[in-house]
């Protein structure tokens, strides 16, 4: 009785851990990196309900969003999106990078997002962007989603500046990024804690104008491996458990 209580505790447990993973992505990256300073990385993970995604502002320099878009208009911020603001990570920082935390309500649908910095040139048009839940296939799929990109940097028109929001289209956070210690220092960053309902007004006034000349865009790439990392370890515990419960019923 109480063996078989502990044991269904410890398999709820190692349910809850696969169903809730933490998936981290960092956000810019050094300017001698692989594919420049503009990506998100992974720039594509898959995020169950009720797990959280980590962004981790580690470009340094930097100064960097993660903003909410629809898939069809990938630099701009979308009606009711998020986003964290501008965080700036001043040249020579190594540490204390500050963080943001969303928390997936809604894994049924896409959730697209990109970096919406327009110094020097549009980010978004260097293809700063990523997805959450993105098919990797399809006419809705990452590629698809990174042509919608391409054909924003050809057409010119500059990504609006973002409304700090907490509360976004199937994902929320309830605290701005943070910490800001030392020169880290925060832009339109939310305020407040997350509304209950949707947040945002979402604040696409008028548009900018300066065709940027993009830096040559970064392929597509197909990260996802810190999300799967984790999500196979929590199965693997799941599985041992369940091995457990079998070994005991045996005893
Ligand atoms: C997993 O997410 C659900 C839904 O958001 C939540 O109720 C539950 O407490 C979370 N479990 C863990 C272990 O974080
Ligand atoms: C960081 O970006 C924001 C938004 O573009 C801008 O207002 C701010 O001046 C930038 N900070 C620096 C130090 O470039
Ligand atoms: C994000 O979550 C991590 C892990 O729980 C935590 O250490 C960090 O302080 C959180 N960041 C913010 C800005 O709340
Ligand atoms: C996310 O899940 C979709 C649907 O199962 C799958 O096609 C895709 O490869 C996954 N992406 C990643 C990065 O794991
Ligand atoms: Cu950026």
């Amino acid at each position: 009785m109480r063996l078989t209580a502990v044991v269904s505790a410890l398999v709820y447990a190692a349910y809850a851990a696969a169903q809730n993973t933490t998936i981290q992505i960092q956000v810019g990256a050094a300017p001698d990196a692989p594919n420049g300073p503009f990506q998100f990385t992974p720039p594509m993970v898959n995020a169950t309900k009720g797990s959280t995604v980590t962004f981790t502002f580690t470009g340094s320099p930097g100064n960097h969003s993660i903003t909410q878009s629809s898939f069809a208009t990938p630099c701009q911020q979308m009606e009711g999106g998020f986003s964290s603001g501008f965080i700036l990570i001043p040249a020579g920082a190594t540490d204390n990078f500050p963080s943001w935390n969303l928390t997936i309500e809604d894994d049924s649908a896409p959730i697209w997002f990109f970096c919406a910095q327009l110094i020097p040139s549009p980010h978004c048009f260097a293809g700063m962007v990523g997805a959450i839940n993105a098919p990797t296939s399809g006419n809705r799929s990452f590629d698809a989603f990174v042509q919608n990109v391409q054909a924003a940097a050809s057409n010119g028109t500059a990504p609006t500046q973002p409304v700090g929001a907490l509360s976004g289209s199937g994902a929320v956070a309830t605290a701005a990024p943070g910490p800001l210690t030392g020169s880290i220092t925060g832009f339109a960053t939310p305020a407040g804690s997350a509304p209950a309902a949707s947040g945002s007004s979402g604040g696409a006034s008028g548009s900018g104008s300066s065709s940027g000349s993009a830096p040559s865009p970064t392929s597509s790439g197909s990260g996802g491996g810190s999300s799967s990392a984790a999500t196979i370890s929590a199965n693997t515990l799941l599985v041992l458990l369940v091995g457990l419960v079998g070994g005991v019923a045996l005893f």
